[in-house]
């Protein structure tokens, strides 16, 4: 009795594993990190980007310096359409942010405002949080994959810090 008792929660726990095995994976979310050096400029230093591309598309940058007054935070998105951004968005800490996502065709465009209900934009620098965006994906027509570029700029010291690099996207971020 003992043992047949043993067999069937063996079978069991068997079983559940067998299940959890064949269950399709949840939707798993792509996500990736990039770091930038810290030091490589003043007043304003990205160390390090983190992307995650769910219903949003999510990224979070961490300043190794305080964010302060007169920077501004600035996202361009690659959406697969051609080499150069599709998206662009700026904003600075604190403010009532017009919650601003613009369609472009390069770095300097700052072309048509997109509506974007549900987009996110925080810096605080009274925390210690990164600076972050987060923008549905139905606003950047449901792309399978995107990629970053990232630039703080401090306006009066006017030094800026790109993530990656100057004008030069992360890795793509899968659905
Ligand atoms: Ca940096």
């Amino acid at each position: 009795m003992l043992a047949t008792r043993w067999s069937i929660r063996g079978l069991s726990v068997w079983t559940l594993g067998l299940i959890l095995a064949m269950a399709p994976a949840p939707a798993m979310a792509d996500a990736k990190v990039f770091d930038d050096p810290v030091g490589d400029s003043t007043f304003v230093d990205i160390s390090r980007v983190r992307v995650v591309h769910r219903d949003s598309v999510t990224v979070r940058v961490r300043s190794a310096v305080p964010l302060a007054t007169g920077q501004l935070y600035a996202f361009w998105i690659d959406a697969g359409h051609g080499p150069q951004p599709d998206y662009y968005v700026a904003f600075r800490a604190n403010t009532d942010f017009d919650e601003v996502l613009r369609l472009v065709r390069s770095f300097s465009d700052r072309r048509s405002l997109v509506q974007c209900r549900g987009i996110r934009l925080r810096a605080d620098i009274f925390t210690d949080e990164p600076v972050s965006i987060r923008i549905p994906r139905r606003c950047l027509e449901n792309p399978g994959r995107v990629r970053v570029a990232v630039q703080f700029k401090d306006e009066s010291a006017d030094t800026v810090d790109w993530a990656v690099d100057r004008r030069t996207f992360g890795p793509w971020v899968k659905r």
